[in-house]
């Protein structure tokens, strides 16, 4: 794809990025930790915000681009972050896409009940790119690509997908210009012609950038397009100024423009000569959500999403956002007494997340690894046990400790074998003391097996004090069955014999 306008600025920025070892405690950005995550789209459905990204490979080919998938994510709090699947590759578009490589920028949103995934990806058997759709009945899929793409040309990338208030669906995309078409209702193929939006004007989209051996002005447009409706107002958030980007916007009364340039909204990302991102609203606040290059061994083809709380102005127009590494604050507690997903993560080291849509969990656990969750309402009253579904081939243990890496153990697991990776089951941990109030818990873990994975992680529950009733999860994906209930070992046989109310540690315990 378009080697020339990207593989020459970057390689300073690249090594640069690989110096960034250390972060804070307090750092939130970049929000994934586990994997790289370029150009983030958010979208907002119901009480949940999800997040599609775009996935730089660990190991970079060819000093380039190197993404092969599409990453879901999703949260409720802006700052536990739940992983929800590699929901689509370049195989769902093996119909017209160039396999294994240049899974670009994408956006999804909902229809009627249905999800479109708009995507770059390149034309197979040839060397530009064409922009796709899958689509799905849940964010997290199962998917199905579309059988051709929706466009095809050079430039064509970086697709963003609005619903006017009339019902009529837009697409908008575009490097170094910017391209719009209906789309039909179905969603999955254009109305109408492709126009071409004017990005030589400097009045829509800001000073010229310079210009080129003939004299001729380079526009500030780049590319990464974000248009949505405030009121009457069609607003466009564009990477901008060439590389290395940073972040603009311009606005107009129509969908068809003119555009009107209305200025910087971020400066140049940093360790990433791309800036990728768009704004969106979600519970009352406003976030821009942009990436860069900081994750420890990132940079230019290793980017990862951040976020920044920002608020627009009484005439609408957006304030310059600064970058922080604190990101934003929570603006909702999280449950501990409802099950939750060892995938729901704040910051971690190490860990991998895994899984689809029939449901993910964590892997790759070493000595050395932590996963933070962020502000854990214990309440007032209290937790006196918790519980973890997990699946381990050797020992381990695990230790929660409370607001920092090396703070207070509060609850201790151990995990024997479970007959295998994949052999899940809920083991009861043992709460060296009660904990209230509003925390962030840290899991850390030990032991010691020759394998990729101490265990593997799927979810955790605390049990607060005077609840008399746990419900332990059904032993419906176990292959064997080992439970330790409030101290109370139940081998597998007396936990399959178990059906009913048991008496574990003075606790009444419900297996069901
Ligand atoms: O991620 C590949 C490309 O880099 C995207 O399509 C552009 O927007 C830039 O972020």
């Amino acid at each position: 794809m378009k080697t020339s306008v990207y593989q020459t600025a970057h390689s300073l920025l690249l090594s640069l990025g690989f110096l960034c070892l250390a972060r804070p405690s307090v750092a939130q950005n970049p929000i994934i930790c586990d994997r790289y995550t370029p150009d983030p789209a958010p979208y907002v459905h119901g009480d949940t915000l999800y997040l599609f990204v775009d996935h730089d490979e660990d190991v970079t080919e060819n000093n380039y681009f190197t993404m092969k998938d599409w990453l879901l994510y999703s949260t409720v709090d802006m700052v536990n972050w739940t992983y929800r699947g590699t929901p689509i590759s370049s195989a769902t578009f093996s119909k017209w896409a160039k396999q294994g490589n240049d899974c670009w920028a994408a956006q999804c949103i909902e229809r009627n009940g249905r999800w479109f995934w708009y995507t770059t990806a390149t034309i197979a058997g040839q060397a530009y790119p064409g922009i796709g759709v899958a689509y799905a009945n849940n964010p997290a899929g199962p998917y199905r690509g579309y059988t051709k793409p929706l466009v095809q040309g050079w430039f064509y990338i970086d697709p963003t997908v609005f619903i006017d208030d009339d019902g009529q669906a837009y697409l908008f995309w575009g490097n170094n210009g910017l391209w719009y078409a209906k789309l039909s209702s179905n969603m999955l193929t254009l109305s109408g012609s492709v126009n071409k939006v004017n990005t030589d004007s400097e009045a829509a989209f800001g000073p010229y950038k310079g210009y080129d051996d003939n004299g001729k002005p380079k526009t500030n447009f780049e590319e990464a397009s974000w248009v949505y409706k405030i009121g009457d107002t069609y607003y466009l958030e564009y990477a901008a100024g060439g590389v290395p980007e940073h972040m603009a916007y311009s606005t107009a009364t129509n969908i068809n423009g003119p555009w009107t340039y209305q200025g910087k909204i971020m400066g140049q990302a940093e360790g990433s000569f791309t800036i990728h991102g768009g704004s969106v609203r979600f519970k009352g606040h406003e976030y821009m959500f942009y990436h860069n290059g900081k994750l420890p061994g990132g940079g230019g083809y290793k980017r990862s999403t951040c976020v920044e709380e920002f608020v627009r102005k009484a005439d609408g127009s957006i304030p310059y956002i600064p970058f922080t590494q604190k990101g934003v604050d929570p603006i909702a507690t999280l449950d501990p007494y409802v099950s939750q997903e060892a995938e729901t993560i704040n910051q971690s080291s190490g860990i991998k997340c895994m899984g689809d849509y029939k449901g993910c969990w964590v892997s790759n656990i070493h000595a050395t690894d932590y996963i933070k969750v962020r502000n854990v309402d214990f309440g007032s009253i209290g937790a006196d046990g918790f519980t973890a579904v997990v699946a381990s081939e050797g020992r381990a243990n695990m230790l929660i400790k409370l607001d920092s890496r090396t703070g207070r153990t509060i609850g201790t697991l151990r995990i024997e074998s479970t007959g295998g990776a994949e052999e899940w089951t809920e083991l009861a941990g043992t709460l060296v003391q009660n904990v209230k109030g509003v925390h962030d818990i840290y899991f850390t873990f030990s032991g010691t097996t020759s394998a990729a994975t101490l265990f593997n992680f799927d979810s955790w529950q605390f049990h607060e004090i005077g609840s008399d009733i746990k419900v332990v999860r059904p032993a419906t994906r176990q292959a064997s069955i080992y439970y330790t209930v409030g101290g109370l070992k139940l081998t597998e046989s007396e936990a399959n014999n178990q059906r009913g109310i048991i008496i574990a540690d003075g606790k009444k315990v419900l297996l069901k």
